[in-house]
């Protein structure tokens, strides 16, 4: 996928004329950088920034490299949840990986956030997804295809993202050892990069004292710890009290989630939470940003 396009590229895709872009530019509204030769560039990063914040209607997505994004019709309503969702399992369950794509990123560019899209849609449907494994063989390939899928679209959500500015600040995460889920950990890096923090998955099965060096190393602000796999809590308590001691030493907040979670497992310290949701994690990375130019001074 191509990272940078022309003016003409981009005017093109969003069906205006290349003078108005060049207009909202000089307006600051949309940031353009200039190669060697001198010609304008648009980061696809910066498109999609500027389309999401002006409303643009995307008529022609090909413009711009988002092919899967050419059957969501310009102009057309926003579908409501349910028909999201239907769509979303619909296209997941028939393994119309483009499709797929193609549905989260046209909510995306319309607006809603990362943190919307894992709480609502992506996470109904692969609830809905994990009821067919009881039934079929082929319930359990799709449940694995469609967890493919999701991590598919969420990368590529990740590279469509601005690359942080220097200073930014860090955060580390993953879910424990013997815990195989991916997608939690990797939800929570992209609405934590979609808030503008540098992020560093080290995804499912990872043992805690990797998770805490990886927080030491990368001078981490925000350590997230994702629970899907039982964890008997005689054995988490104490491994967690070590996690969350080293993350405290230096000076990060331990954010701690996921379905197998419970608020008895952790310490009661300020520096570790226990929140249940992508947009409760949002929220309070938003309140980290913030404060963060204050700390800095
Ligand atoms: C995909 C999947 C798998 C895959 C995972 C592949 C992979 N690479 O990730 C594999 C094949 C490994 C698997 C294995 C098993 N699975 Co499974 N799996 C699922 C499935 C379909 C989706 C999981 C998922 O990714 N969900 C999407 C996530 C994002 O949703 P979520 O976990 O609810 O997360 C949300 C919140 O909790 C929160 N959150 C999560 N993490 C964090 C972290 C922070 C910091 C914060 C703030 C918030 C937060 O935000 C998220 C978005 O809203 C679920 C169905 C389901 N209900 O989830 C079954 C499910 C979890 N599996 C189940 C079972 C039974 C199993 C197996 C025992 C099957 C077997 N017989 O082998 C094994 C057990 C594995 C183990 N060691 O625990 C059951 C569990 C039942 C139960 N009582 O808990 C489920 C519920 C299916 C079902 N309906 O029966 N599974």
């Amino acid at each position: 996928m191509r990272s940078a396009f022309s003016p003409k590229e981009v005017a093109r895709a969003i069906g205006v004329s290349e003078s108005s872009l060049r207009r909202w530019a000089d307006e600051g509204k949309l940031n353009v950088s200039r190669t060697a030769g001198g010609h304008r560039r648009i980061a696809l990063a910066d498109a999609i920034r500027f389309i999401r914040e002006s409303g643009s209607p995307l008529v022609e997505p090909q413009a711009l490299g988002l092919e899967e994004l050419r059957h969501a019709e310009a102009g057309q309503d926003l579908p409501g949840p349910a028909q999201v969702d239907e769509a979303l399992y619909h296209a997941l369950s028939h393994g119309h990986l483009a499709e797929a794509r193609g549905l989260v990123l046209n909510l995306y560019l319309r607006g809603q956030s990362m943190a919307e899209l894992c709480d609502g849609p992506l996470r109904t449907v692969m609830h809905r997804l994990g009821e067919l494994w009881e039934h079929s063989r082929s319930g359990i390939a799709l449940e694995h295809a469609a967890t493919d899928t999701c991590i598919q679209t969420l990368n590529q959500f990740r590279n469509l993202l601005p690359v942080p500015a220097p200073g930014s600040p860090v955060a580390v995460g993953a879910a424990p050892p013997d815990d195989p889920y991916a997608l939690p950990s990797l939800m929570c890096a992209t609405v934590l990069s979609d808030m503008g923090f540098h992020t560093v998955n080290l995804g499912p099965n990872t043992p805690l004292d990797v998770l805490a060096g990886a927080g030491e190393q990368f001078r981490a602000r925000l350590v997230w710890l994702s629970l899907s796999a039982p964890m008997h809590e005689s054995r988490a308590r104490p491994a967690l009290a070590e996690l969350a001691e080293r993350i405290g030493a230096c000076g990060a907040q331990l954010v701690v989630g996921g379905r197998r979670a419970r608020p008895a497992m952790l310490l009661r310290e300020d520096h570790v939470i226990h929140i249940g949701s992508m947009g409760e994690l949002a929220a309070f990375a938003r309140g980290m940003v913030a404060k963060a130019p204050a700390e800095t001074s």
